[in-house]
């Protein structure tokens, strides 16, 4: 079992008092803290080892390269990769998606393709597609949700077709929770051919991944959201297709030979590297990695599925509350959104903040899914690690507050 308490004493930021209260972070779906591990992996590689990489011959260049690698080696691990050449370092879950759009995508879509994605996505999983098929004339399609915010599977076998080239779905949304079956769906779509592409932005935080079982072709997230830092992200790309893409940017670092007049890249995955990357931001994730699989990916999940349904089940009590997405635990990740009534989302977040609980509020960068479930925003609360079921006590009876004070009962 995870020991929340003592997790959080890692974390310098949750001993700081908002409004004059004790820190209640309920807004990881935007980002984490960070463990005092990690803040020390950037400062100790900043004081005693910073060099560039994959170039020196000296000793920080070498042990700063060695580092780097190493962190490559700990990502694989942690999605189980077999090879940590399948590994490329991005800025995060956008970049990675942005780099099969503006890679695979130009390179194998014409005005016969058609791309799939779902209603559930984050806009960093909607804007690349929406611009690629301008580009490409191919065709965007949606798998459909329910009411509930899972997904309506009734007609894959007709979203999913012969036409279809590109499969990218969200693993976890991160305006309402679902957790989406994605290894039936990577299935169905590599039935007829098609490349998948999974944005774990919301997942790869908080359960285990494994791309070996899921047979996925890319996945993608966000170092920031699993403790590290900002500025490093991950995506995971099959090798043979990684192989065949185009370079993304081009420059130092990602090519094998230059002339005047032409240029030849470097293997996967340093051709999708071009220039000095966020190498101290590697080290940070290398750390992050490894706080989190010391504690085990199977545990964080047991304890979000505990800390969620203990929220869940008491905001229900919460008179003409609206909770979005599905009820059943199993397909719900440890994110509440939800609208009081009488509270507009913003006001609610304000008056929560005034007691020193941060959540997030507005369409939570999944605009067309929020407007479609009829609203125009909700609340977000967002679990993690160090949250424990005081904060949650806490929380309850300060959404009850605000009715009060807004409904002024
Ligand atoms: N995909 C999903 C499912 C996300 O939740 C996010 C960020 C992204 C992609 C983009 O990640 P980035 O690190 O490249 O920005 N989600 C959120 C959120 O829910 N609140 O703030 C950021």
């Amino acid at each position: 079992m995870i020991d929340s308490e003592k997790i959080a004493s890692d974390f310098p930021i949750l001993k700081r008092k908002i409004n004059n209260n004790n820190l209640i972070y309920f807004d990881n779906a935007a980002t984490s803290q960070k463990p005092i591990q990690v803040i020390e992996s950037i400062t100790n590689f900043y004081t005693s080892t910073n060099a560039n990489i994959h170039r020196g011959v000296h000793t920080l260049s070498m042990e700063a390269t060695n580092l780097y690698d190493r962190a490559k080696e700990r990502v694989a691990e942690f999605i189980n990769s077999t090879d940590s050449e399948s590994i490329i370092f991005t800025r995060g879950t956008t970049e990675s998606i942005n780099l099969v759009a503006e890679t695979w995508g130009r390179a194998n879509l014409d005005e016969n393709s058609e791309i799939v994605i779902t209603e559930l996505e984050h806009h960093s999983n909607i804007v690349p597609w929406q611009e690629l098929i301008k580009e490409t004339n191919s065709k965007l399609k949606y798998i459909p949700i329910n009411n509930d915010g899972t997904l309506d599977l009734s007609n894959l076998d007709q979203i999913i077709n012969s036409n279809t080239k590109l499969v990218s779905i969200t693993h976890v949304s991160n305006g309402i929770g679902t957790i989406n079956n994605i290894k039936n769906i990577i299935k169905q779509a590599k039935d007829v051919g098609a490349i998948t592409l999974i944005d774990a932005a919301q997942s790869a935080p908080h359960m285990p991944i494994d791309v070996n079982d899921l047979e996925c072709d890319f996945l993608a997230f966000s170092g920031h959201k699993l403790l590290a830092p900002t500025g490093i992200g991950v995506l995971y790309g099959n090798k043979k297709l990684l192989e065949e893409m185009p370079a993304y940017q081009k420059g130092g670092d990602m090519i094998l030979e230059v002339t005047y007049q032409k240029s030849s890249w470097a293997d996967v995955p340093f051709k999708f590297e071009a220039g000095t990357p966020n190498i101290a931001g590697a080290i940070g994730l290398k750390s992050a990695i490894e706080y989190l699989m010391n504690l085990s990916m199977a545990e964080i999940r047991n304890h979000e599925i505990e800390i969620t349904e203990y929220a869940y089940e008491q905001m229900m009590n919460i008179n003409g509350i609206e909770i979005l997405g599905p009820e059943n635990i199993d397909e719900r990740a440890g994110l509440i959104s939800f609208n009081i009534p009488g509270v507009h989302p913003h006001d609610l977040g304000t008056f929560l903040d005034s007691k020193g609980i941060a959540i997030r509020t507005g369409h939570h960068c999944a605009m067309p899914l929020i407007k479609k479930l009829g609203s125009h925003s909700s609340a977000r609360a967002s679990f993690y690690i160090y949250n424990t079921k005081k904060e949650i006590d806490k929380f309850i009876t300060e959404i009850n507050n605000s009715m009060k004070y807004f409904n002024h009962v």
